[in-house]
């Protein structure tokens, strides 16, 4: 059922309301273009943008027609969060732990050059620059809901591919069974590694088949831009069933291993973050419940808070990746 609200015409939709064919209306995006075989000038123009212009507004960089995604259940039928929250609340504990802090700070992070190295129980290991990234698939946008273990949530057009791209690649051994995201930790960039909130580098995991699914994500961009730093620049992961803190952002590099990987929240408070971390009303926090959410920019601080949906919403396309476990024990 789709109930249609507001003048923009965005409908609000019900879980199973997803659409692959659904597109982002204002279809800008620098990323696909150069994935086609964009100049070398517009590549580097593009690499030396500064943090600053990306923090103000979307929009510079002109419009491109036909982006579709090519993956069922890719988009969701949501109005997307303004791009001024989605670029001020944000969770990046390398700049500090306030909301507000990664947009004033992540100026510093430096991503030019970038390279990701994929390791471990693989055939073909290596080291991607970002350019071989972004010519390594056709840039998609999709819009997923993030929903932050916090208890807030937003709307965000992504722009990349699945990670199962670049997995393919490398060709896995047998013995991988998970994939380990190990992140940008530069202490003389980034001021919040000198504090022990967590312990650094910030990693992540997923198992090899929740990281092959095509909805797990490598963003480039977002709202048909590069990513803003405090998002994530150049290159993070958007995983869209899971709670917020397993998109790790900045990666550098992507190693598979055969044990479950030692995770950032997990390690810090294995009690209260376990290591699948499906957004799942039904357990709560140890501390809150995870039953409901507020969409940042849309429910005000009093207003009743949105039902939270089992995975996120995306039950119908990750669900079958935990049958018969039992999922307050494995949370
Ligand atoms: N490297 C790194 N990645 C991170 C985090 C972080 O602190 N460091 N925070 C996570 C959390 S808790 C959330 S909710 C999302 C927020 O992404 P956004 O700011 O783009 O909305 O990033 C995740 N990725
Ligand atoms: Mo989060």
């Amino acid at each position: 059922m789709l109930i249609r609200t507001g003048k923009q015409g965005f409908e609000h939709s019900i879980p199973s309301d997803i659409t692959p064919r659904r597109v982002y209306q204002q279809r800008r995006d620098l990323i696909r273009l150069m994935a086609a075989g964009a100049s070398g000038a517009v590549l580097a123009a593009w690499a030396s943008r500064d943090a600053r212009a990306s923090t103000v507004a979307p929009g510079k960089l002109g419009a491109l027609p036909g982006m579709t995604s090519r993956v069922a259940g890719a988009t969701t039928i949501e109005k997307p969060t303004d791009y001024k929250d989605a670029s001020t609340y944000n969770n990046y504990y390398e700049f500090g732990t306030d909301k507000s802090d990664p947009a004033r700070n992540a100026g510093t992070l430096n991503t030019k050059p970038w390279t990701v190295e994929v390791s471990g129980l693989v055939r073909k290991p290596g080291k991607y620059t970002l350019e071989d990234l972004l010519r390594l698939s056709a840039q998609e946008e999709r819009i997923y809901r993030l929903r932050c273990v916090e208890g807030w949530s937003m709307v965000i057009p992504w722009v990349g591919y699945s990670v199962s791209e670049l997995i393919k690649r490398a060709e896995p051994a047998g013995s991988a069974k998970y994939v380990e995201f190990v992140t940008q930790a530069d202490r003389k960039t980034m001021p919040g590694i000198s504090s022990g909130v967590l312990s650094w580098p910030y990693v992540e995991g997923l198992r090899i088949d929740e990281a092959m699914h095509p909805l797990a994500m490598l963003a480039f961009g977002m709202y048909g831009e590069v990513l803003p730093n405090q998002n994530g620049a150049p290159v993070r992961l958007v995983v869209p069933w899971k709670y917020g803190f397993k998109s790790g952002k900045s990666i550098v590099r992507i190693n598979f291993t055969d044990r479950e990987p030692k995770t950032a929240w997990n390690v810090a408070a294995p009690q209260e973050y376990g290591f699948y971390s499906n957004v799942n009303p039904a357990v709560d926090h140890p501390r809150w419940s995870q039953a409901s959410e507020r969409r940042i920019g849309e429910d005000g601080l009093f207003a009743k808070k949105r039902k939270t949906l089992m995975f996120n919403g995306y039950e119908a396309q990750v669900g079958q990746l935990y049958a018969g476990m039992d999922l307050k024990k494995y949370y």
